[in-house]
């Protein structure tokens, strides 16, 4: 078992940054069904997002998505965002939802289609020069659905070309993290549907390009922990989109569908000591909430990830090695299995009441009445929603 206090320190100090677009109004292709009391601006999404920190403590930031959280003034909404105790976190660009995107963006075959995705691009380094951001998240729809559709080592250069110039575009301070999802929009390339595709274009850029892995952009059985691993090896895990996954994309909340996947997954990130601000990885949470309330679900989610961050945490590495190395495989996998079961909750509610928080966070929110106050107050103006 790890030292007590040495837990509580790691847990004091990890970070979990929200989405923007968890907040607003979500669905599928079926239906959206909307929800009342949903933010209409990102100002209000930022105030939500200020709610899940105030009750969790490792909350302070929020991720935007261009042009989704399209704002006049990011300066305005950055300094909005610290009034109410947080901050505007990770830029997500936003080059699928316009109808010159429907061959791609950056790998699209005309020239001006990749201009004007690429001028997108820049144009979120601007923001996030305004809001003080420090990474760029890239995520591409771009892809193929048929055989002989468009070249595909050409649309790799076009790629290149343009990832290449957004990362010359970079501040100092400033990161780029290229995400990968094996499908959809397209079903028979996707131009970045790998890690190992990932990798190669960071690679190729240099050490402020790094993947983020989307725990719901694999193919089932897929071992996530082993990706994490070998990135992390490689000091090119700029961070994760936390999500649950029972099919596809599903973006449920993380540690619903298989905490045992995360824990896995945070045990090698604890092991490769990069838990902290200093391992340079972002934990994110990417979702949405289509049935369930947003706020306490972003809270659950943040909860999840700390349960699943504390058993890790718990790992007694030394007896690990040790039945490693004498090969005694059954016990090697007990002491994991040890720390798997460990119910942490009375762990976190003493680290919560350490920092002066509600030791149930869900509870005291819920009990809070910020619902019932949002529900009144947000009236008129149009609801934000996924795609706006
Ligand atoms: C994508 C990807 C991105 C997210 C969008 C909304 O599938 O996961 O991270 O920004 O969805
Ligand atoms: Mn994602």
């Amino acid at each position: 078992m790890q030292d007590r206090d040495a837990v509580l320190e790691a847990l004091r100090g990890q970070r979990v940054e929200l989405p923007s677009w968890a907040f607003g109004n979500s669905g599928t292709r079926f239906k959206v069904f909307t929800q009342p009391g949903v933010p209409r601006t990102p100002f209000e999404k930022a105030e939500d997002a200020a709610q899940v920190h105030k009750y969790t403590g490792v909350a302070p930031s929020m991720a935007v998505h261009i042009p989704w959280d399209k704002v006049d003034d990011y300066e305005a909404l950055a300094a909005h965002a610290k009034r109410n105790g947080i901050s505007i976190g990770t830029v997500n660009a936003n080059v699928f939802q316009d109808d010159d995107y429907k061959l791609g963006s950056v790998c699209h075959p005309d020239p001006k289609v990749r201009q004007k995705a690429l001028k997108h691009l820049l144009e979120c380094v601007d923001v996030m020069d305004a809001t003080g951001s420090r990474d760029l998240k890239l995520w591409f729809a771009d892809g193929t659905n048929y055989p002989g559709q468009d070249d595909i080592s050409a649309r790799q250069n076009r790629l290149a070309q343009a990832l290449r110039a957004v990362y010359e575009r970079l501040g100092a301070d400033q990161r780029m993290l290229l995400e990968y999802k094996l499908f959809e929009p397209s079903f028979y390339t996707t131009d970045v549907p790998d890690w190992g595709t990932s990798l190669l274009h960071c690679v190729a850029l240099g050490d402020k390009a790094q993947v983020v892995v989307d725990t719901g952009h694999h193919a089932p059985g897929v071992n996530i922990e082993f990706i994490v691993a070998v990135l992390l090896r490689a000091k090119r895990l700029g961070g994760f989109d936390f999500n649950s996954r029972f099919y596809a994309d599903d973006d449920l909340m993380v540690g619903a569908a298989d905490p045992f996947q995360l824990f896995r997954i945070l045990h090698e990130v604890v092991k490769a000591d990069a838990l902290g601000a200093a391992g340079g990885v972002a934990f994110m949470l990417d979702q949405c909430h289509n049935i369930e309330p947003k706020i306490p679900a972003q809270i659950r989610s943040v909860m999840n990830v700390q349960e699943a961050t504390a058993k890790a945490l718990l790992v007694d590495l030394d007896a690990l090695r040790e039945a490693q190395s004498a090969g005694d495989v059954l016990g090697a996998n007990a002491v994991l299995m040890d720390a798997y079961n460990t119910d942490v909750r009375p762990l976190l509610a003493d680290l919560r009441q350490e920092m002066g928080l509600a030791p149930d966070p869900y509870r005291a929110y819920l009990g809070s009445g910020y619902a019932e106050k949002i529900i009144a107050e947000r009236v008129g103006g149009t609801a934000a929603g996924w795609g706006a």
